[in-house]
């Protein structure tokens, strides 16, 4: 059996969430090697086809910052001679891109040469990569990357924009292994709205708030916050400061998400930008209608007014305002909830998984 290196943040983000799905999916094909600083959460267990090697990072008084991406270089040129790699994917360009290009200058030493796949995922193009401290870098690794993908059209352009790329990228979308074999029946007297992300500030979830504060004004309805990160501090303190505490709960960080989709009226992801809307699609995938912005690859996969709607960032009343109108009326309510499922069933893994196997086979038979 071929075996494949896979590269990604252990976290869950949309970048690590579809590197281990995806490493799940092929590890009936190949002999998956997860390289990352933990074992990726969704990872929850392990098989003689499923391998995790952990990148130790050293610490040194004289180490203001811990050399993470040469602990990581190392790890992936010591696990492709150890267990005879054949291919590394890595998943968002920082910093894997660029520790598995120098690991490929180090192992053509050594006579191996590896090919390099890298996906780009989104943040690490259009926040952190486009950033000028680290483009050069960037550009290298993307130019020196046997292979690039990119999670959209949208992401494809920003990159082609952002940077001098020298290569095709192919777009892969992302894709979702569907739990739900028909829309699951809802009949809630409270209307269920919900939010899942990293509450970076690219999320925007104060306007989480703001939306659902209009909503609960006309519609009997509570609020359901998945996730943490830098800005869960704030939104709780305004979700106080505006009374809603009885309405609103803050689960944290959750790998059990479809158990809350399954019940869940409406989604809400106005973000700045998002490349893809992973979380949107697995929302999609219960029949969820989506609330989102106009900004980004989601604007492919949530088509406005047919299966959700895409509103101007920031426009909190517009998304207040059609999300009242949509769980008022049970006939758009339906008609959506069909869009979305239908529109998910084209990201189906079956459907997608195979555009990842046929850039491997460029590379290993
Ligand atoms: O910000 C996040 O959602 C995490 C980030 C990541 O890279 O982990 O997500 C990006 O990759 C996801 C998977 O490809 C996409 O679905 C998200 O849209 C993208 N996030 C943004 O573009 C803000």
């Amino acid at each position: 059996m071929r075996n494949i290196g896979i590269v990604c943040y252990p976290t869950f983000g949309g970048s690590g969430i579809v590197a281990s799905e995806l490493g799940r999916a092929l590890s009936h094909k190949y002999t998956v090697h997860f390289i990352a600083y933990k074992k990726p959460v969704r990872l929850n267990k392990l098989n003689e086809n499923i391998l995790y090697h952990k990148v130790d990072v050293p610490k040194y008084p004289l180490f203001e910052y811990p050399p993470y991406e040469l602990a990581l270089t190392t790890t992936i040129v010591e696990v492709v001679k150890k267990y005879n790699l054949d291919l590394i994917h890595v998943h968002y360009a920082i910093p894997h891109a660029y520790a598995a290009v120098n690991a490929r200058q180090i192992l053509l030493d050594n006579d191996i040469d590896i090919p390099i796949i890298t996906t780009l995922h989104g943040t690490d193009i259009t926040l952190v990569g486009k950033n000028p401290y680290v483009t050069s870098a960037i550009n290298y690794a993307i130019n020196k990357s046997s292979l690039v993908t990119a999670v959209s059209e949208s992401l494809k352009s920003d990159t082609l924009q952002y940077f001098d790329v020298d290569k095709n990228i192919k777009v892969i979308p992302n894709f979702i292994e569907f739990k739900s074999a028909s829309i699951p029946v809802r009949n809630n007297n409270k209307k269920i709205i919900t939010h899942i992300s990293n509450f970076r500030p690219v999320k925007r979830i104060l306007d989480v708030i703001r939306v659902f504060h209009g909503i609960q004004k006309e519609i009997d309805s509570c609020l359901i916050m998945i996730g943490d990160g830098p800005d869960f501090q704030v939104a709780k303190e305004m979700v106080n400061a505006e009374c809603l505490g009885g309405s609103v709960d803050f689960i944290g960080k959750s790998n059990e998400i479809d158990g809350v989709l399954q019940k869940t009226d409406l989604f809400l992801l106005p973000s700045e930008s998002e490349s893809f809307g992973l979380v949107a699609l697995e929302a999609m995938s219960f029949g969820v209608p989506v609330i989102t912005t106009s900004s980004g690859g989601i604007v492919d996969l949530v088509i406005d007014q047919e299966s959700g709607y895409t509103c101007k960032v920031g426009d909190v009343n517009d998304m207040s305002q059609k999300a009242i109108s949509l769980l008022s009326d049970q006939t758009l309510y339906k008609k959506m909830s069909y869009e979305a499922y239908n529109t998910a069933k084209k990201y189906d893994i079956n459907r997608i998984l195979p555009m990842y196997e046929n850039c491997y086979k460029k590379f290993i038979d």
